[in-house]
């Protein structure tokens, strides 16, 4: 009679691929995406790297880290943000992106504009990761046009109310049937299958309950057979835990959750704390699946 099987270990042979552009993304070992707010106003590190300058020294930096992928972001999504002009949007981005996609790294344009996202891609962009999850037909219209890698996020709602009363009657069932539906209208538009990621969207019309039935739920996500990206860094859940106000200094909780994604089907993870989250996920890593081999 057969053993019962051990969880499969990792298939060193043949590494799923998620197809961004030019970029095959490997996904035989967990992606660490670095954040990059060239915002005034984002909640976790507001205005640090508002000047293109600024911000390209702090990708630089994510990348020495070992950031696989580079999210730049010119509006803010926190809840009750105000909405931003696509053209002061683009004017925020484009040097940005133009110049780390020059320097060959993996550039992920993270907006809700369809004008954003075209033109973002043109200046070299491999990723579009849009938080609304391609509800636009317009961005979807892009996305169809492109090679782009897509991240396909849920949110209840929209950032101006998402936090007021959020209700499910099953968050897991619901976030993941939202999501299986967007990718497959993806697909029906002409996007292939392997440039599609979803991501449940932590913090985006969700109670801190919410949040971590997600997270818990997180095999279910990858069942579906997209790499699962999550966002959880310095997040107001992490800090309605531990007690802390201010999200810098929310790291502890945020590596915890992000070592308790990629060893529960995450393939990506979004982090501020490039450096800590390599180091975390990669010891996580190996005691899940053993050593990656060079
Ligand atoms: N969270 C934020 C922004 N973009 N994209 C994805 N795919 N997943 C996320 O969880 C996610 C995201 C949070 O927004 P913001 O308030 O702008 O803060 P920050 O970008 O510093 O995380």
């Amino acid at each position: 009679m057969a053993e019962a099987s051990a969880p499969a270990a990792h298939d060193h042979a043949a590494p799923r691929i998620w197809t961004c552009g030019r970029h095959a993304l490997a996904l035989d070992h967990p992606l660490v995406m670095g954040i990059l707010n060239v915002t005034p106003d984002s909640f976790s590190d507001g205005g640090a790297h508002a000047t293109p300058d600024a911000a390209i020294e702090h990708a630089r930096r994510m990348l020495a880290e070992g950031a696989d992928i580079i999210d730049v972001g010119g509006e803010s999504t926190r809840p009750g943000a105000p909405e931003l002009e696509p053209a002061e949007e683009i004017a925020r981005v484009l040097p940005v992106v133009e110049a780390l996609a020059r320097e060959g790294a993996v550039v992920s344009i993270d907006t809700r504009h369809a004008v954003v996202a075209s033109s973002c891609l043109s200046a070299g962009a491999s990723i579009v990761n849009d938080v609304s999850g391609f509800r636009d037909a317009a961005m979807r219209n892009v996305a169809a046009e492109s090679g782009a890698g897509l991240v396909v996020m849920h949110m209840l709602g929209e950032p101006g109310t998402m936090q007021v009363e959020p209700h499910y009657d099953d968050v897991v069932g619901e976030v993941r049937s939202y999501l299986a539906a967007q990718a497959a209208l993806l697909e029906s538009s002409g996007v292939a299958r392997g440039r599609i990621a979803i991501d449940p969207g932590i913090g985006f019309g969700k109670t801190l309950e919410h949040n971590l039935e997600l997270l818990r739920g997180l095999p279910e996500f990858t069942a579906l057979g997209y790499p699962v990206l999550v966002g959880a860094s310095r997040k107001r859940f992490i800090g309605a835990l531990t007690g802390q106000d201010v999200p810098a200094e929310r790291l502890e909780g945020s590596l915890a959750a992000a070592v308790w994604a990629v060893t529960h089907g995450a393939d990506i993870v979004r982090v501020h704390d490039v450096a800590e989250t390599v180091r975390a996920v990669g010891v996580a890593w190996a005691i899940a699946n053993g050593v990656p081999r060079e």
